[in-house]
């Protein structure tokens, strides 16, 4: 039980030490380029219910050893951006960075096939302790507010309906998700114009 809460713990650790990261980026942009490519962060750790059902789905034993081995989503960090180009730039941050990237999943490059977008990262952040440094995953999720809607919306939807949807519902979020990334698309060309040409 002890060891449970630790693997909790570390996880807290791992997001509290990324979100510090990302928020004086979002401050320091926000000062130095008068564009924060930062809309907001949110977080959270996944419930212990959650995880020991997600190995019992996938047959692996309940322990915090299973967990730490087997489970990539424990402790999960979500951007959200104003921009598209915003998601990449805050890619490239986080990749400069004493961070590694074990694994990227580009849902925006190649969309699901319900429609959902967004760029998915599994992180090692290194968690320093008083005694020792601990490497800790933690999913990533980048995204734009189009996106963000979307996917808030869907999921709504979906898990009111019991996650089965009529086809013809489900044709209708997808044709959602493609106004969305047209509206992204418009927002970004106006953002392009925006920005000072390039000397
Ligand atoms: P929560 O509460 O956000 O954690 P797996 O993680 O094993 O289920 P996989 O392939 O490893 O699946 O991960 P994937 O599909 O790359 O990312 C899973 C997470 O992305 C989900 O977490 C959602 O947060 C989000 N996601 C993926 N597909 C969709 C989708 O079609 N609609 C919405 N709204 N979100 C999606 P969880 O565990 O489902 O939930």
């Amino acid at each position: 039980m002890r060891r449970a809460g630790y693997l909790l713990l570390l996880h807290k650790f791992a997001v509290d030490e990324m979100m510090t990261k990302m928020r004086i980026w979002s401050e320091e942009f926000d000062h130095a380029h008068e564009h924060d490519p930062i809309e907001h962060i949110t977080s959270r750790i996944k419930r212990p219910a959650a995880i020991a059902a997600k190995l019992h789905r996938r047959g692996h034993p309940i322990t915090p050893d299973a967990a730490r081995e087997h489970l990539d989503d424990i402790a999960g960090v979500r951007v959200v951006c104003p921009f598209i180009s915003d998601v990449y730039l805050v890619h490239d941050l986080l990749r400069q960075h004493d961070m590694e990237t074990v694994l990227v999943k580009d849902y925006i490059a190649e969309p699901k096939p319900n429609g959902y977008r967004s760029l998915h990262l599994i992180m090692r952040v290194p968690v320093h302790l008083s005694d020792r440094t601990e490497p800790v995953t933690v999913e990533v999720q980048l995204r734009t507010i189009a996106m963000d809607f979307w996917a808030a919306v869907e999921h709504e939807l979906t898990y009111k309906s019991g996650g089965a949807v009529p086809q013809d519902f489900a044709g209708e979020l997808t044709a959602a998700a493609e106004a969305a990334a047209d509206l992204d698309a418009r927002m970004q060309s106006l953002h392009d114009r925006t920005l000072p040409p390039r000397r």
